[in-house]
């Protein structure tokens, strides 16, 4: 069985869906530490699950006879300042558990999602590279780069199957962010429709790396469908698609929405976006196992702006 932890998240909520239509309902279950959230997985097994309980998801592993984890439970990069000490014991203690169960358990894979928050201001910030300075200045980007490091570990010491992508900012309709510095690009959608003024809390000419939710996805899933073998990079893959400003994003949904406005405001989230890259290499993804990315920006913002109306009605 697979077992995702963290599913109710922003990435966990389309993925599950994603695994349970190519495995089976009965071989995925979808588990978080929120009962509410799990209610609308009403298509595979849920359980509730803090993954700071070790005994609960040791049993859990046990009982639905885990192969595979996809550990998608993180504190991210803005809330991750408020709470420095808990965002690194829980990013941190959780990933070392689920690493030693994989170990222990002989499980065929794990995935673990990195982000380019692992980069920091001293980082090459055009095309930045697979291989260079990484020193991450939130929490969460320390978190990320230490767990590429286990992973490697594990990997290279263990055998461990653990594969992993350093995702930039991830963009959907399906499910609404939670404490990122890049939930302003979900966030402008929902305005628009709503017919309300946004405000960016980024700066208008603040570019970041980004991706439509369903190339995510199927990054995820090719990733973790290629050979062990093909599979070179233990630590975590650069991944891209496209880089845009909240100027470039708000432009794009203003062609359908012509009356819709924008102002900047930005607050603490604007150092951490300028710790970040503009845009990012990601040739080894794409030499190792094939990654192409299907979504620009305005392919993107039609797709969302055609579908997000009538998705509403679940938040
Ligand atoms: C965040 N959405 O903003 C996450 C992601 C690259 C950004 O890691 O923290």
């Amino acid at each position: 069985r697979i077992l995702i932890i963290g599913a109710a998240g922003q990435l966990g909520s389309e993925l599950t869906l994603t695994l349970t239509q190519q495995y089976g309902s009965d071989h995925v279950i979808a588990t978080d530490i929120n009962p509410k959230a799990l209610e609308k997985f009403d298509f595979c097994k849920t359980a509730v699950l803090d993954i700071m309980n070790q005994d609960a998801v040791r049993q859990l592993v046990k009982t639905e006879n885990v192969k595979q984890i996809y550990h998608l439970a993180a504190v991210l990069s803005a809330t991750g300042e408020k709470n420095p000490l808990f965002a690194w014991q829980l990013n941190m203690d959780s990933l070392l558990f689920v690493l030693e169960l994989a170990k222990e358990f002989k499980m065929e894979k794990i995935y673990w999602p990195s982000s380019i928050a692992v980069f920091g201001p001293n980082t090459p910030k055009v095309n930045t590279p697979q291989y260079c300075v990484k020193e991450p200045n939130t929490v969460y980007g320390i978190s990320k780069q230490a767990g590429e490091r286990w992973c490697e570990y594990y990997f290279q010491k263990f055998g461990v199957d653990v594969r992993s992508l350093r995702y930039p900012g991830l963009i959907g309709y399906k499910s609404l962010p939670g404490g990122g510095t890049t939930d302003y690009a979900v966030d402008i959608y929902h305005k628009a429709i709503a017919g309300e003024h946004f405000v960016s809390f980024l700066r208008e000419d603040s570019a970041l790396p980004m991706m439509y939710m369903p190339d995510a996805i199927k990054a995820t899933l090719d990733l973790m469908h290629a050979p062990r073998e093909q599979v070179k990079i233990r630590s975590s893959y650069n991944l891209a698609a496209i880089s845009f400003t909240p100027r470039e994003i708000f432009e794009s949904i203003k062609v359908h929405y012509p009356d819709f406005s924008i102002s900047y405001e930005p607050d603490f989230r604007q150092a951490i976006a300028d710790s970040w890259p503009d845009s990012i290499d990601d040739s080894s993804a794409r030499a190792d196992w094939g990654w192409k990315h299907d979504y620009d920006l305005k392919k993107m913002t039609a797709d969302i702006l055609a579908n997000l109306p009538e998705y509403m009605v679940n938040f």
